[in-house]
């Protein structure tokens, strides 16, 4: 099964390289030329968790903009087994508790469990949720510089 989650990614990520800006596991569901909607978001936002090339792990972007209200869905695309994890102590005041509730069985602090199956998405909302940096990582690849960072603007 290992081997066939890894020819999916490698798939993946050579069709990426063919300079077409596609999502093949969003479902169109993108937000780039989203509206901003009076009293803030609802939209969705897509990253990808990716390998690329032999050792380059990787969210796709690893940067973002959202709006409260908004949702962020991270998909298992290449590489994994991946994870996110929010860093406890640069999360604004009172945003722990918003993410806390949204990551069941947690294997360490606001890091959610391991998503092994391609296509298998982590999904944080930020709904009340307080604006400000949210930094991340993802536990397995953290020392291979698989780090985020979502700024939310009320
Ligand atoms: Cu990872």
């Amino acid at each position: 099964m290992k081997t066939i989650a890894v020819m999916v990614g490698l798939a993946a990520a050579v069709s990426a390289c063919g300079g077409e800006k596609r999502d093949e596991t969003a479902g169109g569901d993108t937000t780039q030329a989203m509206t901003p909607t009076p009293g803030g978001g609802g939209a969705t936002h897509n990253v990808n968790m990716v390998l690329e090339g032999a050792s380059a792990y990787r969210f796709v972007p690893a940067e973002l903009n959202v709006r409260v209200g908004d949702k962020v869905v991270f998909h298992n695309v290449s590489g994994g087994p991946h994870n996110v994890a929010f860093w406890p102590d640069s999360i604004p005041a009172g945003a722990r508790e918003v993410l806390e509730p949204q990551i069941p069985n947690p294997i360490g602090p606001l890091s959610s469990e391991l998503v092994v199956d391609p296509g298998a998405t982590i999904t944080i909302s930020f709904v009340g949720a307080p604006g400000g940096e949210y930094r991340f990582t993802c536990t397995p690849h953290m020392a291979l510089g698989m780090n985020g960072k979502i700024t939310v603007t009320p």
